[in-house]
């Protein structure tokens, strides 16, 4: 049985705090600027899908701030494998922090002794209902371009989301689901937290790393699922009008895992609704999370 949500413990530099005591200071630079890197993960059926390949993400996010953290990548796995544990999940979303720690009220990063490292579990976040899976989302076209690779990168997952929340406030504005950035040169870029693909003739497309998007796990996880399936995936740049007549486009990611798009600025992208070969991506996909040999089981 898992914890109710009131009894949850968070881990924050080596000891477990109630939710209601989990606090980090105000001159934490995590929360003065942004400064830090984070993992969004999830575990499914007792299994961390992937987390091998977050920490080494998380760890390469530190190394481009030059932020050491001070654990190792196999200590940070037990960690948050024991945070699930003093839960008692199986099924559960998993933030993992590293902020750069306490220091002044200017910026220089040198003045924070020690990063912060906070993992928050919960019990399985859905951001979409079923139905919506179905039918698929809608989305616009956002006025804020994504940041160029030569700017605060989203290659980084850093704790900076606000080019992603301005994109979700549109969105929220006109009341579509989600928002889509386009990259300096206007192609198609990704989505606030999650990669684009579009479908045409059969074969799979994506945009380029060049693009400034996020080098997604599930992203990977799916050009591996097409491959097998015997689908072509093709990286380049994806321009807004051949978004529009795609066959078929998703978005993926670990929140929103396999999410088919129902139309663009009010363009309907194919029929309308979930494709069959994006039908046959999230049935692989939904097998592959729960295999054991796809990520690390948190009990043994
Ligand atoms: N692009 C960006 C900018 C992201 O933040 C993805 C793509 C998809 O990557 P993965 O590795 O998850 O396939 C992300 C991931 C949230 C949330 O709380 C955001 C992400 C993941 C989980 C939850 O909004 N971002």
């Amino acid at each position: 049985m898992s914890a109710s949500e009131e009894d949850l413990l968070v881990y924050i530099d080596g000891k477990f705090y109630p939710k209601d005591e989990a606090k980090i200071s105000v001159f934490d630079h995590g929360f003065l600027y942004g400064d830090g890197v984070f993992e969004g993960i999830r575990a499914y059926d007792g299994v961390v899908f992937k987390l091998k390949e977050h920490i080494d993400r998380l760890y390469n996010s530190a190394h481009a701030i030059m932020l050491n953290i001070p654990l190792s990548k196999e200590e940070m796995i037990e960690a948050v494998l024991e945070t699930l544990r003093r839960n008692n999940l199986r099924d559960a979303y998993i933030r993992l922090v590293v902020t750069r720690g306490v220091g002044d009220l200017g910026l220089d990063p040198r003045k924070c002794a020690k990063p912060s490292i906070i993992i928050i579990t919960v019990p399985l976040l859905r951001l979409y209902d079923e139905e919506k899976r179905k039918r698929g989302i809608s989305m616009i076209v956002s006025w804020v371009r994504r940041d160029p690779v030569d700017a605060t990168s989203h290659e980084i997952k850093s704790l900076n989301y606000l080019n992603s929340i301005l994109a979700k406030i549109e969105a929220n504005n006109v009341g579509a689901d989600e928002a889509l950035f386009l990259d300096t040169n206007g192609y198609v870029c990704e989505a606030t937290g999650e990669n684009i693909f579009i479908v045409k003739d059969g074969k799979l497309y994506t945009p380029p790393r060049s693009s400034g998007a996020l080098p997604g796990i599930t992203a990977s996880v799916v050009k591996r699922i097409a491959a097998k399936l015997g689908y072509e995936v093709i990286e380049r740049n994806i321009t807004v009008t051949e978004l529009y007549s795609a066959d078929e486009a998703f978005l993926t990611g670990t929140g929103a895992e396999i999410m088919p798009i129902r139309e663009v600025n009010k363009r309907r992208i194919g029929e309308g609704k979930m494709g069959p070969i994006t039908e046959r991506i999230l049935e692989e996909f939904m097998k592959i999370v729960r295999d054991p040999n796809e990520g690390i089981p948190i009990y043994q």
